[in-house]
């Protein structure tokens, strides 16, 4: 049985050759499609559909030799099933135990147990939703500065009152930056490294395509600033980074792997944040109606962010490494084989959400997958809660509309789904 262009493992064409790789001669669904070609990672929908459609749990692409899952329940077992769906071999296409990783490892993202285990116990202490509630005056008031100004800036200024500005550039950029290096307690200089160099990490996880290969000129660099930011000398005495300075202290993990907990933050902890706010912002934009029914139920503000993240997973895919033969549906995936984990196409699962291609603040987004799940779920999703809903907060207070002043463009990476510039026009409340 096929469906749309499926067909079958060209490993499988005899039961024979199959048995010998270990697989199900029968029920691997092919795939001939390339979700890293530009034209996919700026639509990627639907790619997703035909993926979700096909045959079968788990389907083979062989543009890269890599398995794929693409359904809700699929994608939702294998980030929950560890012990089978390996981190430590890398979480992108390369596969660390053949081929040299671009950087040293994470002890986070890039581990599993037992190495994982006291990294993610210690950053998510310091991470922790009651943590972080000692930012939250701060936080707020920084958003409430950065929407006055923009509202007052007379080079936004329409002689109608309302002002027309790029919200990628003007808003998502700028407020991550504005308050999560600070956090950590980075210093001042070189902080225009964080953006390119989380948008390298993340377009390293997808095979060395033009998006790779432009930059590795200007990487290294940047790869270097950030590696001077993560001695306990380089930082403040207070902060997400002294905090984890001070575990290794604590002995809870040692001081050769604290450098490196601090370089996760740096990774991990900006782009995602620029591209969620971006989310967030172009869904109120597409939908007025909705926005309109934010302000007046601003309570609504934390899911408003989860139904955005949901329809939009600024972090789209992950890898996973098999660990062994493993049974998928009707699929027999042989050891160290790479499956990549659709997270953006199990957001709009149907078979999970209703009209999920809606964004719709009456659903419960909860349970959706763009924060991960399981034992590697997003441990910064506070911290991105709290930025978001910061901004969110000072719009609704002080904007009563917000519209497209013109299309906005997608930006191209390998993993991330997001926007490159997001015209908009606010109209102050
Ligand atoms: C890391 C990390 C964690 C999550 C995402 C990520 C670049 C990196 O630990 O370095 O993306």
């Amino acid at each position: 049985m096929t469906t749309n262009t499926a067909t079958h493992c060209p490993y499988t064409s005899t039961p024979e050759a199959a048995a010998s790789r270990g697989l199900n001669p029968l029920n691997t669904p092919v795939l001939d499609v390339d979700p890293f070609d530009e034209s996919v990672l700026a639509n990627p929908h639907e790619m997703h559909e035909k993926l979700r459609e096909a045959d079968g749990d788990i389907v083979y692409l062989p543009a890269y030799d890599i398995y794929a899952v693409a359904r809700y329940d699929a994608v939702c077992d294998t980030l929950e099933n560890w012990q089978h769906f390996s981190s430590s071999a890398g979480v992108g296409l390369a596969n660390f135990k053949t081929e040299e990783p671009w950087r040293t490892p994470s002890l986070l993202l890039e581990a599993d147990a037992p190495h994982h285990d006291a990294p993610r116990a210690a950053l998510e202490k310091i991470l922790g939703a009651r943590k972080l509630r000692r930012f939250q005056t701060e936080w707020s008031n920084t958003a409430e500065q950065l929407i006055d100004t923009l509202l007052l800036e007379p080079n936004n200024k329409n002689s109608d009152g309302s002002v027309t500005l790029d919200a990628v550039n003007e808003i998502s950029e700028v407020y991550p930056l504005s308050v999560f290096p600070d956090a950590v307690g980075l210093q001042q200089g070189g902080l225009d490294n964080l953006l390119p160099y989380g948008n390298f990490a993340f377009n390293a996880f997808g095979p060395r395509n033009r998006l790779v290969t432009d930059e590795l000129e200007s990487i290294g660099s940047v790869m270097e600033w950030v590696g001077e930011q993560c001695p306990r000398e380089a930082l403040k005495d207070s902060g997400f980074g002294a905090d984890i300075w001070q575990a290794a202290d604590q002995r809870n993990i040692t001081e050769d792997q604290a450098p490196l907990i601090v370089r996760s933050l740096l990774t991990a902890g900006v782009d995602t944040t620029v591209y969620g706010i971006s989310a967030v912002l172009y869904h109120l934009a597409a939908n007025p109606d909705q926005y309109e029914r934010l302000r007046e139920e601003p309570r609504l503000i934390r899911r408003v962010f989860e139904e955005a993240l949901r329809l939009e997973s600024p972090v789209q895919t992950f890898f996973r490494t098999t660990t062994q033969p493993v049974q998928v549906g009707d699929t027999a995936v042989p050891e160290n084989q790479k499956v990549l984990m659709f997270l953006g196409s199990a957001n709009r699962d149907p078979r999970r959400w209703t009209n999920p291609d809606t964004f719709d603040l009456d659903r419960d987004p909860s349970g959706h997958v763009a924060f991960g799940r399981g034992v590697h779920q997003c441990v910064g999703q506070h911290v991105a809660r709290l930025e978001a809903s910061c901004v969110l907060e000072a719009m609704v207070e002080r904007v009563a509309k917000i519209e497209f002043a013109a299309p906005p463009k997608r930006k191209i990476n390998n993993t991330l789904l997001g926007w490159q510039t997001l015209p908009l026009r606010l109209t102050p409340a």
